[in-house]
């Protein structure tokens, strides 16, 4: 599911910038985020509108690896993740922080198709599925919560699927 069209990113000009409250904001190219350490996990998806997709099979770079290269300042406690067409969703630094949260770029041992968010996606398997953005180019570190796409449309700002937190109410 998506908002908008299905972006086509040439990777050659894609780019992903680390910015905001950090020490060293940084832009890397394609060939520098597949040069980072790789992690892999399996997980489940949880879309709000009830489906879910289980075991999922993401490889990529983890959300801590990325975020030693920027060091952030001690006071960026929440994070906004922007993807293509005005997507973003916010987090609070702490569950980015946790296992298998991944910026994938293969899906299943196979190169991430262009719907599932060719060249990179985050993937958040503890929170339901519209927090992991597709099509991502941007990560920025903020030192007060701000609202992504769907969180400023009456979706639940943190987005348990545990606790159903699906809208706010
Ligand atoms: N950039 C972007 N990312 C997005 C979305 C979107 O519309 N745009 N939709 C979200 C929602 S609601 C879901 S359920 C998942 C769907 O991911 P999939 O297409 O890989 O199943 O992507 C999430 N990430
Ligand atoms: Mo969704």
């Amino acid at each position: 599911m998506y908002v908008g069209d299905i972006p086509q990113i040439n990777r050659t000009e894609w780019s992903l910038k680390i910015f905001g409250e950090v020490q060293k904001p940084v832009l890397l190219s394609w060939d520098e985020v597949r040069q980072l350490p790789k992690s892999r996990y399996t997980s489940d998806a949880h879309c709000v509108t009830t489906w879910s997709r289980l075991d999922n099979h993401w490889e990529g770079v983890s959300f801590s690896d990325l975020l030693t290269l920027v060091n952030p300042d001690p006071t960026a406690n929440f994070v906004m993740v922007y993807g293509e067409q005005g997507y973003s969703a916010n987090f609070p630094i702490h569950d980015l922080l946790r296992d298998g949260v991944l910026l994938a770029y293969t899906l299943d041992d196979k190169e991430l198709a262009t719907e599932h968010g060719f060249p990179l996606r985050l993937v958040v398997p503890h929170l339901y599925f519209w927090k992991s953005v597709k099509w991502v180019w941007g990560i920025e570190f903020l030192s007060t919560n701000k609202l992504g796409f769907w969180e400023q449309s009456g979706y639940h700002p943190h987005g348990d699927p545990w606790l159903q937190q699906r809208y706010t109410v």
